[in-house]
């Protein structure tokens, strides 16, 4: 037997290309062995037919949060993961979270590991929240975890149990240089947000829509502006989660025409919801509750045109969705963020779903003949092949060639979806009850989910044909700079002083 598995196809997209219609994709063991026209098969050769479809990288969602401890009511790994390969996302990187009283972070990995393995549809991997960065683990457990294939920390400059100091971040960003790992930041100033909250606690300002009051844009881009600085002064790659607005992204762009390795994200959210949201209806004046996120999402539409203007420019290296959902409505009436009658938006936990959605929102906007937002090949790179590259996945993971993880997203052929596909919660298979995308119409959705050759979503016949045991851990190597680069000047200091402290 020649190929297992066989794509006849239309448009194969890379980051790189939209190769013209007529190439087939075949498929061995789980990886692609050749792209060509006419490929030799034999009569056991199992052929998919995408005449006249796109077909994508699986995509690699870099931000999600399943069965975290700090979101207790989210998705778990089956129904998180399920989710993504409705969606076309065959690979997640979720977090483990260390807590401030842990000296150790191997019991915590295994932990998290242990929760994942055999309820994952697609293949996944994980960042380690740093909450307590003690010289033992950064000297001892770090490398320990990089072997591993865990090669990646988030760091949190806000929430009291989570964020770290300047001199922590510095410390962690020192370490990365030498260690090699992926620091990912989330910017927001910790003592901003607090004094704004207790004010507005005090004058009895608690509904949801306090939250978007509660953490203005000048915290994150204080935050933005000073992460940035440190990542300079150490010559550190970073990656700042979760970008939400105008003036701190443009602290981003700045550092990258300045030839700095730092990187960011943002997440459909930020590109399609403002904070009116966070109002309520009529019906249920509680319901902003679905929409609190952190950052927040912002008032004025014109920082969601600045986010599109950085996903079609190239300031962003991540489109991911961050989905950390919670339940909104409890059994027995019990909503989220009301207790005793009181809704207070602080007992929100932040986040929204989206790992489903995450694809189709932004392929809606790719390719377009009219009023399209960014090109094919920066869509894949967006939402697949670049976060492969910076978390370490280059070669297996974010591309469509031989020798690459058979992981590809059929789409629909662009003729056959007249009228679009709505997005409502009844078709979702996230674990909570609302999507903030409802009504939507986008214009296609990922028909068939191939993960590592096998076909775990078919839209048209049975839906999800995977199973929980199909997703595998990925053993990552070290990610590598995808803007900008190291050994860079350094803002007022002369060539070379900083090689006193090498
Ligand atoms: N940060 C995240 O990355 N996700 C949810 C909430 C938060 O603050
Ligand atoms: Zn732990
Ligand atoms: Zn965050
Ligand atoms: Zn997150």
């Amino acid at each position: 037997m020649m190929n297992a598995l066989f794509v006849l196809l239309c448009f194969l997209v890379t980051a790189s290309d939209v190769l013209a219609p007529g190439i087939e994709i075949g498929i061995k063991d789980g990886k692609i062995s050749c792209l060509g026209t006419s490929l030799p098969r034999d009569a056991s050769t199992e052929i998919i037919d995408a005449k006249g479809a796109y077909v994508t990288p699986g995509g690699v969602d870099s931000h999600v949060h399943f069965q975290q401890d700090n979101s207790p009511t989210g998705d778990n790994w089956v129904t998180g993961s399920r989710s993504a390969i409705a969606g076309g996302t065959t690979t997640v990187l979720a977090f483990a979270s260390q807590l401030k009283t842990e000296e150790s972070v191997i019991p915590c990995i295994t932990e998290y590991r242990t929760r994942a393995k055999g309820r994952s549809f697609c293949d996944y991997g994980f960042h380690l929240i740093l909450t307590n960065p003690t010289p033992t683990i950064m000297s001892t457990e770090m490398p320990l975890l990089i072997s591993q294939g865990i090669t990646s920390v988030k760091l949190y400059m806000t929430y009291e149990p989570l964020k770290l100091g300047d001199s922590q971040l510095l410390n962690v960003l020192m370490s990365a240089r030498v260690l090699g790992f992926t620091t990912m930041v989330h910017a927001e100033n910790s003592d901003i947000i607090s004094l704004i909250t207790n004010r507005l606690e005090a004058a009895g300002h608690t509904d949801p829509y306090f939250h978007a009051i509660s953490r203005p844009q000048i915290a994150e881009n204080e935050a933005t502006y000073r992460i940035i600085s440190l990542a300079e002064l150490t010559d550190t790659p970073i990656l700042i989660v979760h970008m939400s607005s105008e003036i701190a992204m443009e602290h981003v762009r700045k550092a990258q025409t300045r030839m700095l390795p730092i990187h960011a994200e943002t997440c459909p959210q930020y590109l399609f919801l403002l904070s009116e949201r966070l109002k309520g209806n009529e019906k249920d004046k509680f319901e902003g509750a679905k929409c609190v996120c952190s950052p927040p999402l912002r008032h004025d539409p014109r920082d969601l045109e600045a986010m599109w203007r950085g996903i079609a420019n190239g300031t962003f290296t991540t489109f991911s969705s961050d989905h950390a959902p919670s339940t909104y409505d409890h059994a027995g009436g019990k909503k989220l963020g009301l207790k005793d009658g009181i809704m207070r938006y602080r007992n929100i936990p932040n986040g929204v779903p989206g790992v489903e959605t995450r694809l189709p929102l932004l392929f809606d906007f790719a390719g377009r003949e009219k009023d399209s937002r960014l090109s094919l090949q920066r869509f894949v790179q967006l939402t697949s092949s670049d976060p492969a590259k910076l978390y370490g996945l280059e070669g297996t993971k974010g591309n469509i060639a031989p020798g690459y993880d058979a992981d590809l997203v059929i789409w629909h052929p662009e003729a056959e979806l007249e009228e679009g596909v709505v997005i409502e919660q009844k078709n979702l298979h996230h674990g909570v009850d609302y999507t903030p995308y409802e009504g939507m119409i986008v214009r296609n959705w990922p028909r068939y989910t191939i993960l590592r050759g096998k076909k775990v979503w078919d839209r048209d016949n049975g839906g999800i044909l995977g199973t929980q045991v199909d997703g595998k851990f990925l053993q990552r190597g070290k990610g590598r700079i995808v803007v900008g680069k190291t050994g860079q000047e350094v803002k007022g200091m002369l060539a070379g002083e900083r090689d006193y402290w090498y």
